[in-house]
């Protein structure tokens, strides 16, 4: 027999190429060193610390799958998805504002962008200098953003928007959104355009008083007849495929993140119950508290194997994005069930931020809904099984 690995029971290591262990590696030892020290203060006051992004960008994790000669890093999704999972080992809130930048508004410009586009945004986004957002969800429409009221109208050289984008990621410090309006020039079809902080009629309220993912930024974008130019409508994304086309690599970067922060929460849950003593003898000499860790290790381990199936999938091309719904709702789903039994096997510690574990659960429970809910991915598969569109 091979030998056992408890923390990897699959030998994930063993599938990974020796450039992804690197990329890991680096990404791991920045995330351990520079973010964990941070986190506990930042969440306590609700904070995102500017300047990780261009740490992040100096890291090479952002945009790491956008092609070298813009500024990324042209590697396959299978090292972004473990970088998203080193990330989010200390803080979904962090791994957030990692891949919105590197899926949601990189991954747009490299793909629906222009030449003249690409070249002006995506190295500044790369390196941090820039931070964007993206803007799809509004005040009264989220689970299904076809019916959006945000418009575009045509006038001369360029368009006027005016709408209002909710619960939006990054937006207070963006220099730059990827809007999706719906444009009247257009045939009423949805289209992308890229506003540009110092736009007049364009401003970013923050939202306050979150209690999950305190440490990201999230606002508003109202758009009150915001001139936007011609030269800034992404020329080629048309309809919801455009934007569903970058959630499809937000949501597989998410299917590995939560798998980091639910390997957190499972690790800290067996080393809390080897060392606690109660009834004269550790935690973990209890049945009860031994078939708890082998569900967290079984979740985790084939979770992580079907993120990386995927991943490889879509480096051969050979994939489709009901995939990716199975591995989002399935590693945020579990991943917030292990956060909650991670909690409650620290007792009353538990619930003290000193101990991590909570922070993650309560921010599992935005990555459980963010970038299409555990049921709406739910519907997306029964309608692919069945054929019946059950939401509506
Ligand atoms: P439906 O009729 O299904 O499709 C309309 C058009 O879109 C195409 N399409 C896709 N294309 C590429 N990838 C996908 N995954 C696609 N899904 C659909 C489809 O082919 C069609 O194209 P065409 O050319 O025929 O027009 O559209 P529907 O309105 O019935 O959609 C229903 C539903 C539920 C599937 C969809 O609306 C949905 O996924 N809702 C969830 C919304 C969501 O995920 N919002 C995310 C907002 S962004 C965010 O949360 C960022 S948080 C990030 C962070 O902080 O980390
Ligand atoms: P709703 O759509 O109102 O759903 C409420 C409940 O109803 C859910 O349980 C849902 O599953 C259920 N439901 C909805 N429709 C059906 C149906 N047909 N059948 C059965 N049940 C249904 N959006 C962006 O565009 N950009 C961002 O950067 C971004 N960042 C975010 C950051 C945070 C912290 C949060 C909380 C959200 C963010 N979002 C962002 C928005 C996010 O994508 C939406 O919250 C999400 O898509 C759900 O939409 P909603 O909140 O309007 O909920």
């Amino acid at each position: 027999f091979a030998s056992f690995n408890w923390d990897d029971p699959l030998l994930l290591e063993q599938q990974l190429t020796e450039e992804e262990r690197q990329i890991r590696d680096a990404a791991r030892a920045y995330c351990q060193q520079s973010l964990q020290p941070r986190v506990l203060s930042a969440f306590r006051e609700e904070r995102f610390d500017r300047e990780i992004m261009k740490e992040m960008g100096e890291m090479g994790l952002l945009g790491p799958t956008v092609a070298e000669e813009y500024g990324g890093a042209g590697v396959g999704h299978v090292a972004y998805g473990l970088i998203a999972r080193e990330v989010e080992r200390v803080d979904s809130g962090y791994r957030s504002a990692m891949s919105v930048q590197s899926s949601l508004v990189m991954y747009p410009i490299e793909t629906y962008g222009s030449e003249e586009q690409k070249r002006k945004y995506l190295p500044k986004l790369a390196s941090g200098e820039w931070v964007g957002c993206f803007g799809l969800t509004e005040p009264d429409h989220g689970s299904d953003p076809g019916s959006m009221i945000t418009r575009a109208v045509k006038v001369d050289g360029g368009y006027r928007l005016t709408g209002q984008k909710m619960w939006i990621t990054n937006s207070p410090i963006a220099d730059l959104a990827v809007v999706w309006a719906k444009s009247e020039a257009h045939d009423g079809k949805i289209r992308g355009f890229i506003v540009e902080r110092g736009t007049e009629g364009f401003s970013t309220p923050k939202i306050e008083g979150k209690l999950s993912l305190r440490a990201s930024i999230t606002g508003e974008i109202v758009l009150d007849e915001a001139f936007v130019p011609e030269e800034n409508l992404l020329p080629n994304a048309s309809g919801l495929a455009g934007p569903f086309g970058c959630l499809n690599k937000a949501r597989f970067g998410i299917a590995w993140g939560a798998m980091g922060a639910a390997e957190f929460c499972w690790h800290a849950a067996r080393q809390y119950t080897l060392d606690r003593k109660q009834f004269n003898r550790p935690l973990a000499a209890n049945q009860l508290i031994q078939l708890k860790l082998a569900n967290m290790q079984t979740e985790i381990s084939l979770g992580l194997q079907g993120a990386l199936q995927i991943g490889r999938l879509m480096d051969s091309g050979n994939w489709a994005p009901e995939m990716v719904s199975l591995i989002k709702r399935n590693n945020c789903g579990k991943a917030l069930d292990v956060a909650r039994m991670s909690r409650d096997m620290h007792g009353g510690n538990g619930i003290s931020d000193e101990f991590g574990v909570m922070r993650h659960m309560v921010n599992l429970e935005t990555v459980n809904t963010y970038e299409g809910t555990h049921d709406v991915h739910a519907l997306i598969l029964g309608r692919a099984q069945t054929g019946i569109q059950a939401f509506f």
